[in-house]
C-alpha cells in the first residue's frame, strides 16, 4: 500500500480518537500506541527501506510532519482534559460561605475559680505574694505549727484523714503559712502573703460540708500591725466579692492559732441590712475567721513576737459562691454539671 495514503489515513483516524478521547488515561494510550516505538509510524518509517532514493526522504519528512501533528493535538487535547478535571473539581467541592457557620462552645472559669481569682487580684494590688504548698502534709506544719495542742478536737481521727500517724491531708492552708513563716527573711522587708487551695476534713454531715473544699488564708507579719490593718483588709475582701456597699463588723471569737480572735460578719448583700431570709433577720452573715497571730505561732516559726506581729485570715471560697449565689449543696461546684456551671457566666 502507498506509505503517503497509509500516513493520511493514520492522521485522520489519530485525529479522530484524539478528539473522542473522554479522559487522560484514555489520552496517553493513544501518545503511547500512535508515536510509540511500536506504533505505526515507526513502523511506517520502517518500510521506507523498500523506496527508492528520491522517494525516501519525501516521505520521510511527510511522516515527521504527520508525526508532529498528532503529537500536537494530543498536547492540545491533554490540556483541555486537565482544565476539565480542575473546573469539575472545583464545582463538587464549592463552599457556600453565606451559610451560617457552627457556634463553637465557649467555656468559662469555673465559679469556684472565679472568686479565688478575684480575691488573688485584689491581694497581688497590695504586694502580698501568692503561695502554695503541699495538700499531704505532715502533722508537724497542720497542727503544731500552729499551737494546736496534741490532745485538740480537731486532731481527732474523726476530723481529719491520716495517712500515717505523722502524714495526713492538710485541714486548712495553714501550713503554708507555718512554712513559708520559717525561712521568711525579715531583713528583705515584710511577710504579706494569702494561700488558696484545697483542704481536707471528714465532715459531711450536711450539704454545706464536704470531705473537699477550698481555703484562702491571708498572713501578714511585720513591727507595728494592729487590728486596724486587719479590719482594714477584710472589709476590703467584703466589697471586692458582694459588693462596695457593704459594711463588716468584728465578734471576739477564738482560734488556736490567733489571739485575739474575731469572727467577720459582712451586711447582707440582699436586704442591705434591714432583716431577710438570707440574713435570718439580723442583718449580718457571717463570711469568715481571723485574728493577731498568737504569739506561740510565731516563736515556732522562729519569730520574735517582742519585735514582730500580724494578723491573719481564713475564709472559705465554696461558702463565699454559696452565699453570693444562693447555691444550697457545696456538692453542686464538684458534679461538673454544665447546666449549673454555665449559670456563673462572665459574658454577662
Ligand atoms: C477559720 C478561719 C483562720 C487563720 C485562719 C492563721 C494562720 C497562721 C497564723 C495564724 Cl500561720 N492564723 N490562719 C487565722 C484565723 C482564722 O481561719 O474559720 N478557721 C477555722
Amino acid at each position: 500500500m502507498d506509505l503517503r495514503k497509509k500516513l493520511e489515513e493514520l492522521k485522520h483516524n489519530g485525529l479522530n480518537d484524539i478528539q473522542s478521547a473522554k479522559d487522560l488515561e484514555k489520552i496517553n494510550d493513544i501518545r503511547v500506541n500512535l508515536l510509540g516505538k511500536k506504533g505505526p509510524i515507526t513502523e511506517v518509517l520502517r518500510g521506507m527501506r523498500d523506496l527508492s532514493a528520491e522517494e525516501r526522504p519525501q516521505v520521510g519528512s511527510f511522516a515527521n510532519k504527520i508525526r508532529d501533528e498528532l503529537a500536537q493535538a494530543i498536547a492540545k487535547r491533554k490540556e483541555e482534559l486537565e482544565l476539565e478535571k480542575i473546573a469539575a473539581k472545583l464545582e463538587q467541592e464549592t463552599i457556600d460561605v453565606t451559610l451560617p457557620g457552627i457556634q463553637v462552645k465557649q467555656g468559662q472559669a469555673h465559679v469556684l475559680t472565679q472568686i479565688i481569682d478575684q480575691i488573688e487580684e485584689l491581694f497581688l494590688g497590695m504586694g502580698y505574694q501568692i503561695v502554695d504548698g503541699p495538700e499531704v502534709e505532715e502533722d508537724h506544719y497542720n497542727f503544731e505549727m500552729l499551737n494546736l495542742p496534741k490532745d485538740h478536737p480537731a486532731r481527732d481521727m474523726q476530723d481529719t484523714f491520716y495517712i500515717t500517724e505523722q502524714i495526713l491531708m492538710r485541714t486548712q492552708t495553714s501550713p503554708v503559712q507555718a512554712r513559708t513563716m520559717e525561712v521568711h527573711d525579715f531583713s528583705k522587708g515584710p511577710l504579706k502573703m494569702i494561700s488558696p487551695g484545697k483542704v481536707y476534713r471528714r465532715d459531711t454531715d450536711d450539704a454545706t460540708h464536704s470531705h473537699q473544699f477550698h481555703q484562702i488564708e491571708g498572713l501578714v507579719i511585720d513591727k507595728n500591725i494592729t487590728m486596724a490593718d486587719l479590719k482594714g483588709t477584710l472589709e476590703l475582701i467584703a466589697k471586692t466579692v458582694f459588693g462596695k456597699e457593704r459594711e463588716i463588723r468584728m465578734r471576739p471569737s477564738y482560734f488556736p492559732f490567733t489571739e485575739p480572735s474575731a469572727e467577720v460578719d459582712v451586711s447582707c448583700f440582699k436586704c442591705g441590712g434591714k432583716g431577710c431570709n438570707v440574713c435570718k433577720g439580723t442583718g449580718w452573715i457571717e463570711v469568715l475567721g481571723s485574728g493577731m497571730v498568737h504569739p506561740n505561732v510565731l516563736k515556732m516559726a522562729g519569730i520574735d513576737p517582742e519585735v514582730y506581729g500580724g494578723f491573719a485570715f481564713g475564709l472559705g471560697p465554696d461558702r463565699f459562691a454559696m452565699l453570693k449565689y444562693g447555691v444550697e449543696d457545696i456538692r453542686d461546684f464538684y458534679l461538673n454539671d454544665a447546666r449549673f456551671l454555665q449559670q456563673f457566666s462572665q459574658k454577662g
